[in-house]
């Protein structure tokens, strides 16, 4: 038996726990994760993710978001618009076809044909704060302001894993830009033998390394998970050397419920659970 136990990144972690944590009791890892995501997309204070996300530069909210369980099973949308719980059609493309991702107006297409509601997601509120960045052509770095992507990883107590991830992306983005988040092996990677593996902040940067898959084929070689993850941001900034203002940071489980992460910057925390005990991790760079 596994310790069952829940992360999910930044502050907001800590609701999106709280709201995960019953279903990861009761029902499974797949779910808890699932409903953890769905906390932070309804929450319009959280500008990367769902409802009050930041538009693209054309002003439109675009959500990319994916889900994987323990045996490879996974399903993703990109640049999905109008249809607020992108992580629950990007499960529901893992469950009901034989494709992992759908993107754009067929991700649409398919959530409708499903049966979901289309509404709108950009709030008054972030367009006044987006006009505002846009007229100053500030580019904020993923840390600062603009750092909201949530990951949620699980193991339940039948020791499997899942994991699910959700946002809208960078502010400022280029329209058509596609992070790291929807894509198995950069956004989030799960292998229920080994661990789950997930990417918030400057997706480029975990594209370019399959940051994810990474992290976890550096668990199987032997690896402990925080040493694994923090081997990974050695690798990032070794090999990519990113900017002084690029933040990326990876977050982990392993397969008996043991946690780590590691960032490039320092301002990364997650919300762990354990026992039905929540508590902030705050993680040094
Ligand atoms: C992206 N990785 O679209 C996402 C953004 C993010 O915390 O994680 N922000 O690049």
């Amino acid at each position: 038996m596994s310790e069952p136990v829940l992360v999910s990144t930044w502050h907001h972690g800590r609701g999106a726990n709280e709201a995960g944590w019953p279903h990861l009791v009761s029902r499974s890892a797949l779910d808890a994760v699932e409903e953890a995501v769905r906390t932070a997309e309804a929450d319009p204070e959280v500008r990367s993710v769902g409802r009050g996300g930041y538009p693209d530069r054309l002003g439109r909210v675009t959500l990319d978001a994916v889900v994987m369980d323990h045996d490879y099973r996974c399903g993703a949308v990109a640049a999905l618009e109008g249809f607020l719980h992108a992580v629950s059609v990007a499960r529901e493309v893992m469950e009901r076809t034989d494709h992992v991702l759908l993107a754009g107006a067929g991700a649409a297409d398919f959530a409708r044909s499903i049966g979901m509601q289309p509404e709108r997601l950009l709030t008054a509120e972030t367009m006044r704060l987006f006009e505002e960045k846009v007229r100053v052509r500030e580019t904020a770095p993923a840390n600062i302001e603009n750092h909201d992507t949530i990951v949620s990883l699980g193991c339940d107590a039948q020791g499997r894993l899942a994991g699910a991830c959700s946002t809208s992306g960078l502010m400022n983005r280029l329209h058509g830009r596609v992070g790291d988040s929807p894509i198995v092996g950069a956004g989030l990677y799960v292998d229920g033998e080994v661990g789950a593996a997930g990417a918030t902040g400057h997706g480029e940067l975990a594209l370019r390394v399959a940051a994810s898959a990474l992290v976890i084929e550096r668990m199987r070689g032997g690896l402990a998970v925080a040493a694994a993850c923090e081997s990974v941001i050695e690798h990032i900034r070794r090999r990519l050397r990113p900017g002084p203002d690029r933040q990326l940071a990876l977050l982990a489980i392993d397969r008996d419920g043991r946690c780590g992460a590691a960032a490039l910057l320092p301002g990364f925390s997650y919300a762990l659970t354990r026992a039905g005990v929540h508590e902030m991790v705050e993680v040094d760079a």
